[in-house]
């Protein structure tokens, strides 16, 4: 036995571990196979538990937290179909590249792979999330446990952030071992090519009209400073991809926004770009949703940071690529940057003020609507405020026109598109920021699929608001139906409950909102209440301000 071992069970090594890791908060469903671990948590003060009602609301919520906050976010689930109930939200994960990290249990090793007919016996559960996590593994001995939560949260934190997945067999979980627990270390990121960074700098000093774009790597990174920082010294205007609103300030005058992917003044923009000589992009992919199906045109000097390489010239030839951390590639341009002179710069500050004048014109006169609720959301919430998005008419607008001024501030399932993510994954982001105001915008679809978490959100005291513009229907699918299919109508209408009624049931408060001047009030009301609060807002609303 090493001299720093201890005896305990393997459930006790993993919560141990998990605590050594800085877990402070695991959001779970227990099942059979899982006991142990349960039992090991009872003991572990240091680790709050948040039980919830759906294994997928678990996911989303460990989502919530991490997107929220940078940090791991970790779920527990049992064998089965408890593991599979999360699988949409782990291909959430996946594709935003947030770091989950998914703890199950598994049957006995004896059994495993026998098809015996054990109960929650899966054919491959491994497999089944190999297609949704970054890397995945199974426990073999109790001993084996620190050292795998170690490598699980070394890949998440060194690299490009994707949700892994770490299963025990019960019988793994219950033996007692002499067991070693490793100790979190310093993260330890890829360092940027020297020659590559110097190219930039003299490419980035002579340029006249440069722009930026900023994905998510840059959030991930924490590189909003240096990536302000960078852009006010080369006067360059930003650029984001939905996954990077907030690392500018909505309201800096260099700010363009998030609407490349829009039809909505993709003209301007599209003439902005043209006018410009190099385009330094950071931490992004280029995602079809980003950039209008690829239709967008760059500038020929295209340079690339991502710690991905993979994503470096998949969606458009690059002229330089830059494979690292977005944020010590942009602490190394600015600091050589600052050494070296900045040769002069064409001010575009007046053009990206017409430009989002312009857009904004546009949305009103197409958008108004919801552009009128967003910004009654806007100017009640404070700008540190975390708005959580579903798959809803609305938040397609917010993702483009909704001003956030800090990195995570922001969440939106934009990539996977996972109806159903934003009222528990809000509950994730509450979690991790009690003080701060959180608020969930959801559809009457996909609020009704995680409905049930109103009772983890009262039994644990989780108050916030919830946003549910209730049109009755999937109505992006019904406006499918009326325009390409002559209005055959066909699964997009839908009995909704009475949400206020709903809400009361579960001992949360509820509120329905006809008429814009009491959103505004409400949302105050609901932001400071002692319960979690529905703020329902009539499909007649939202009729009457589209005129
Ligand atoms: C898990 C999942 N199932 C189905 C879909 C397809 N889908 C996308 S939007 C949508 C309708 C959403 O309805 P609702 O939440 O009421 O918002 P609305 O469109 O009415 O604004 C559906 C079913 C999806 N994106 N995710």
């Amino acid at each position: 036995m090493p001299a720093t071992a201890t005896r305990m069970t393997g459930a006790q090594a993993l919560v141990a571990s998990l605590a050594a890791e800085g877990v402070e908060v695991i959001f779970g469903l227990p099942g059979v196979h899982a006991m142990s671990i349960y039992d090991a948590l009872y003991e572990h003060s240091q680790i709050r538990y948040i039980g919830v009602r759906h294994e997928q609301a678990a996911a989303y919520m460990a989502d919530g937290y991490a997107r929220s906050t940078g940090r791991v976010g970790v779920c527990l689930t049992t064998t089965g179909p408890g593991a599979a109930n999360t699988m949409s939200a782990m291909g959430e994960a996946y594709s935003s590249s947030s770091p989950v990290l998914e703890i199950c249990t598994q049957i006995r090793s004896s059994l495993l792979e026998k098809g015996k007919g054990v109960l929650h016996e899966t054919r491959d559960q491994l497999g089944m999330f190999r297609t949704v996590t970054g890397w995945n593994k199974r426990v073999e001995s109790a001993e084996d446990i620190p050292s795998t939560v170690r490598q699980a949260m070394t890949k998440m934190r060194n690299s490009r952030p994707r949700p892994v997945q770490i299963e025990i067999p019960v019988d793994v979980l219950t033996v007692g071992a002499d067991v070693e627990i490793a100790q979190s270390r310093k993260n330890q990121k890829p360092t940027a090519d020297e020659t590559k960074v110097k190219e930039a700098v003299a490419a980035l000093a002579s340029s006249r009209t440069p722009v930026i774009w900023a994905g998510g790597g840059v959030v991930t990174a924490d590189a909003s400073d240096e990536l302000l920082e960078l852009a006010e010294l080369i006067q360059a205007p930003v650029l984001t991809t939905f996954k990077g609103k907030g690392v500018i300030p909505g309201d800096h005058p260099l700010s363009l926004g998030n609407w490349a992917s829009a039809g909505e003044g993709r003209d301007l923009l599209q003439g902005l770009l043209d006018g410009s000589d190099l385009l330094l992009a950071a931490g992004t992919r280029f995602s079809g949703q980003s950039t209008g199906e690829w239709s967008l045109r760059f500038p020929q000097r295209l340079f690339h940071i991502d710690i991905d390489p993979e994503e470096i010239g998949k969606n458009y030839p690059v002229s330089l690529a830059i494979v690292g951390d977005a944020g010590q590639v942009l602490q190394e341009l600015l600091a050589r940057l600052k050494e070296s002179s900045v040769g002069e710069k064409t001010s575009r500050i007046d053009e990206v003020a017409v430009l989002r004048d312009t857009v904004r014109e546009i949305v009103m006169a197409t958008q108004g609507a919801r552009l009128q609720v967003l910004d009654t959301l806007r100017s009640t919430l404070p700008r540190d405020a975390v708005a959580v998005c579903d798959m809803t008419m609305v938040a397609y607008v917010a993702s483009r026109h909704f001003r956030v001024y800090q990195p995570r501030t922001f969440l939106y399932p934009g990539g996977f598109g996972s109806l159903g993510f934003a009222f528990p994954a809000a509950l994730g982001a509450k979690v991790a920021w009690p003080e701060r105001e959180v608020v969930a915008i959801c559809g009457d679809g996909g609020f009704i699929m995680g409905c049930q978490e109103l009772a983890t959100a009262v039994q644990h005291g989780i108050n916030l608001p919830v946003l549910v513009f209730n049109d009755a229907g999937y109505s992006v699918l019904r406006m499918t139906q009326d325009v390409q299919f002559s209005g055959r109508r066909i699964g997009v209408d839908l009995h909704t409950p009475n949400f206020v009624k709903l809400a009361g049931a579960f001992g949360a408060g509820g509120v329905r909102i006809t008429r814009l001047e009491d959103l505004g009030p409400a949302l105050k009301k609901a932001l400071t209440a002692d319960q979690p609060t529905i703020i329902e807002v009539s499909g007649s609303l939202m009729e009457s301000l589209s005129g």
